[in-house]
């Protein structure tokens, strides 16, 4: 099955498609000709993963989904979570954003943090909405090459290992983004046979 991805973050396609696996290709927003960037304006995951979802449906009148990810930090209310992305720039500077977040807990022992995403998916003109997410600790100082993001300053719960440091797979079997799109997976299956 052919679905239309809203994202412009090549990193997460990339993610998401793994995680589908072969049964499902993706299809980019830029191969529907929308090659501008997809707005993100709302206060909430939820809020946002709509809006980059409803934009696209609204343009192409397909089916298609669109996920909203924020890094929820307890000792920083909850801090970047929806602005992640911009958390120390107006751009998706992830070293930038890693280096900011470190800052802010200089000092701090209670590092407990989340991964949370939603998914929203538009599907027959009908709109759902997914959710996962993964508890963990900020790191002290970053590690690892992989992943995207603030992947080499999160260590998962249970691991020693930061998302950076883990293989893919790994990291996708039991991330926020590989739990919501685990649910939308099986969502699919059940209601396009
Ligand atoms: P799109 O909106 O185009 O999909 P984006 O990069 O803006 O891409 P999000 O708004 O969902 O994606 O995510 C906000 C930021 O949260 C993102 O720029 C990263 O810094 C961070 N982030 C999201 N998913 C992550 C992950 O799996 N690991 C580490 N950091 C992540």
């Amino acid at each position: 099955m052919k679905i239309l991805f809203a994202t412009n973050n090549a990193h997460k396609l990339q993610e998401v498609q793994q995680i589908l696996g072969a049964d499902y290709l993706l299809v980019t927003p830029h191969q529907c000709g929308v090659d501008e960037e997809i707005p993100e304006e709302q206060e909430t995951l939820e809020g946002n993963a709509l809006q980059k979802a409803r934009y696209l449906f609204e343009r192409t009148g397909l089916d298609c989904f669109a996920d909203d990810t924020g890094l929820e930090v307890a000792a920083l209310n909850g801090a970047p979570g929806v602005h992640s992305a911009r958390y120390a720039t107006s751009g998706h500077d992830f070293a930038a954003n890693m280096r900011l977040l470190l800052h802010n807990l200089e000092g701090v022992e209670d590092r407990s943090a989340r991964f949370r995403t939603v998914v929203a998916l538009i599907l027959g003109g009908q709109e759902y909405l997914f959710e996962g997410e993964v508890r963990g600790t900020i790191m002290q100082e970053p590690a690892g090459e992989g992943g995207f993001g603030y992947d080499p300053v999160f260590r998962p719960e249970g691991y020693d290992l930061s998302f950076a440091e883990m293989a893919p797979e790994e990291k996708n079997r039991i991330s926020h983004r590989g739990r919501a799109v685990a649910k939308l997976a099986a969502f699919l299956a059940e209601h396009c046979k």
